[in-house]
């Protein structure tokens, strides 16, 4: 049953450049509720097990280092459809690809440091949110 609820982060790329504002407003605008929020900063175990379906991939040492060199935004969303329509609005996961208008599009500098997190499925938005946020922190 989808939980309407959806687990974002905004990356270390796009927290750099300045874009958490226009990215939030960009996500308020298109209808998703904030139900938790926090600036914060992932370990590298943090990281390691966060991506830990990428292990085998060629450019988890890369994703590793990229997540946990500066703040991160993690947030869980609320929306009817949150997984798929937050996908949606981020676009591709390579912005070169990403639809114009996309969060991606707008701030995304490559495939690597691609500005947000969005996650692939309602069991996958649960497990991330619990992984970021202790039960008193969503409301
Ligand atoms: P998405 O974030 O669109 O779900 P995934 O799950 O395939 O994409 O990849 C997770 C993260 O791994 C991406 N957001 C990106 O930061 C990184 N990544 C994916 N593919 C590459 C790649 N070819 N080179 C470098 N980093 C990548």
């Amino acid at each position: 049953m989808a939980t309407n609820r959806t687990f974002t982060m905004i990356k270390p790329d796009a927290v750099e450049n300045g874009h958490i504002g226009a990215i939030l407003e960009k996500i308020t605008a298109a209808g998703f509720k904030i139900v938790a929020m926090k600036l914060t900063q992932m370990t590298k175990r943090d990281a390691e097990e966060f991506y830990g379906i990428h292990k085998e991939r060629p450019f988890f040492g890369e994703l590793v280092s990229f997540m946990t060199r500066g703040p991160i935004v993690a947030a869980v969303l609320e929306k009817e459809n949150a997984v798929d329509d937050f996908r949606t609005l981020i676009g591709a996961t390579n912005p070169e690809e990403a639809a114009e208008g996309t969060i991606r599009k707008l701030f995304a500098t490559s495939i690597g440091e691609n500005a947000v997190h969005g996650s692939d499925s309602d069991e996958n938005a649960a497990i991330e949110a619990a992984f970021h946020f202790a039960g008193r922190e969503m409301f």
